[in-house]
């Protein structure tokens, strides 16, 4: 039994030591029990329509709060966290894209971690004598993420449901391993953060998205209506995006937790050349200005994308990939407007004329908007 105690702290150990040589900023044990309770209030969030058109949120909904649905054996779950914080760009139109969405696709660059992560669990594992097995994800995967992280002690939920660190704040992406191996679960730590009587992120989002249980209403989030959702975005809501062109930190920005955030570590997450990951160098300009990083992107170069190829050859290894091209110049009509950018009415007038009926409305509106 003593042994069998002496080879978990060992393996925790070797285990915590490696995520941080890896370039993980935080790495967390915790059991892989059923999490019933968070279950529970996902099944609610879900019928209760806030998961919108993510129809992948709908499916296999057990296995996000029962790990031994995803790995026969789950005994433990890795909980990792890298830092993303950087200072926003200044694009010269003054639109603006979520930090995370700043730089080399966050999935890119923790699935190859992921990988020398599982290589090396195989290692300790064989070195041990009982073959382990693994199952790693990030984001996509089905997994309450924020779940798992609250219960490895690694930050608490704030009102705006976001995982909140001590020494982070929230700007950290999770992923997590769950692992057949036994490990030790790390206890609570001495520092209880909590929300208090703060309301900040509830009175700033400008679309009442955030719920009072620490959801959010993935309606009316512009998160989701400029990443996820694949139609029109509701009119009403327009005005009320501003000037978000793909994703929103307003409820983390305000947030008093994040005067802790520091500055990532992850070159990949620093200004990333447009056009050059879709396999090499990719002789592209775009509206008659040559690429260059993301930071030196603008609305009126977006308007006149005119394929899905010339779009993806362009943000090839960038999370706006997720947008797709039509999602980008709809949000790109959306925040023209609502900046009334009077000199971007050529490439709007033309997109009004569009074949795709969802680009000539969006376009037809910030006419409007424009010049009422
Ligand atoms: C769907 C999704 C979205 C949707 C819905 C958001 C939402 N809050 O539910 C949309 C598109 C709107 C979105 C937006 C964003 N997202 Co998102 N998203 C996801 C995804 C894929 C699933 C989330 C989900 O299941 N939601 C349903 C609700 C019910 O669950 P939850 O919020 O995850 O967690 C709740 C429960 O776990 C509960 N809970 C936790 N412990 C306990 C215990 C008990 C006893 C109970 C009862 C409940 C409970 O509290 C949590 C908060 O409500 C996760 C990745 C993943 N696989 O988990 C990323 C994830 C949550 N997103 C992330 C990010 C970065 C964002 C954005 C910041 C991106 C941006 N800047 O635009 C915004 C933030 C919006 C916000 N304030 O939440 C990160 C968050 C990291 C962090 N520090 O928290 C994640 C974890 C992705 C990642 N791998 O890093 N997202
Ligand atoms: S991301 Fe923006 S829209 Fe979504 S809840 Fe936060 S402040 Fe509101
Ligand atoms: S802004 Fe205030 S209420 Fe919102 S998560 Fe941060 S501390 Fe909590």
């Amino acid at each position: 039994m003593h042994t069998m105690n002496q080879e978990e702290k060992n393996n925790t150990q070797q285990i915590k030591t490696f995520a941080l040589e890896l370039g993980f900023d935080m790495v967390k044990i915790t059991s892989a029990e059923k999490l019933s309770a968070p279950g529970e209030f996902y099944e609610k969030w879900l019928q209760e329509g806030n998961a919108a058109d993510m129809e992948y949120l709908k499916e296999n909904t057990e296995k996000r709060y029962t790990p031994e649905k995803i790995l026969t054996g789950a005994r433990s779950i890795i909980v990792l966290g890298l830092n993303y914080y950087k200072k926003d760009y200044i694009f010269p139109e003054k639109f603006s894209i979520a930090k995370y969405a700043m730089g080399r696709d966050y999935h890119k660059v923790i699935t190859s971690k992921l990988k020398k992560f599982a290589a090396f669990l195989e290692k300790i594992s064989l070195s041990n004598g009982q073959k382990s097995s693994e199952k790693s994800y990030v984001d996509f995967g089905p997994t309450m993420e924020r779940a798992f992280a609250a219960k490895s002690h690694m930050g608490f939920i704030g009102k705006n449901a976001c995982i909140i660190t001590r020494e982070y704040g929230s700007y950290i992406f999770l992923s997590e391993i769950i692992t057949t191996l036994e490990l030790t679960p790390d206890e609570p730590t001495k520092w209880k953060g909590q929300c208090g009587s703060c309301t900040r992120c509830i009175d700033i989002c400008p679309t009442r998205a955030i719920k009072p249980d620490k959801t959010i209403d993935s309606r009316l989030c512009i998160s989701y209506l400029t990443i996820e959702n694949r139609g029109a975005i509701p009119i009403e809501l327009r005005p009320k995006i501003g000037n978000w062109l793909f994703g929103c930190d307003l409820c983390q920005d305000i947030c008093p937790h994040n005067v802790r955030a520091q500055p990532t570590r992850v070159t990949d997450f620093q200004n990333i050349p447009l056009g050059t990951q879709a396999g090499g160098s990719v002789e592209l300009s775009l509206g008659g200005a040559s690429l260059g990083g993301l930071k030196s992107l603008s609305l009126g170069q977006i308007l006149t994308i005119e394929t899905d190829e010339e779009f993806v050859k362009i943000f090839a290894g960038t999370p706006l990939t997720r947008a797709k091209r039509r999602g980008l110049i709809r949000n790109a009509c959306v925040v023209a407007g609502n900046l009334k950018l009077t000199e971007l009415l050529p490439q709007l007038k033309k997109l009004s004329q569009s074949d795709d009926e969802m680009i000539a409305e969006h376009a037809a509106w910030a006419i409007q908007q424009s010049c009422p």
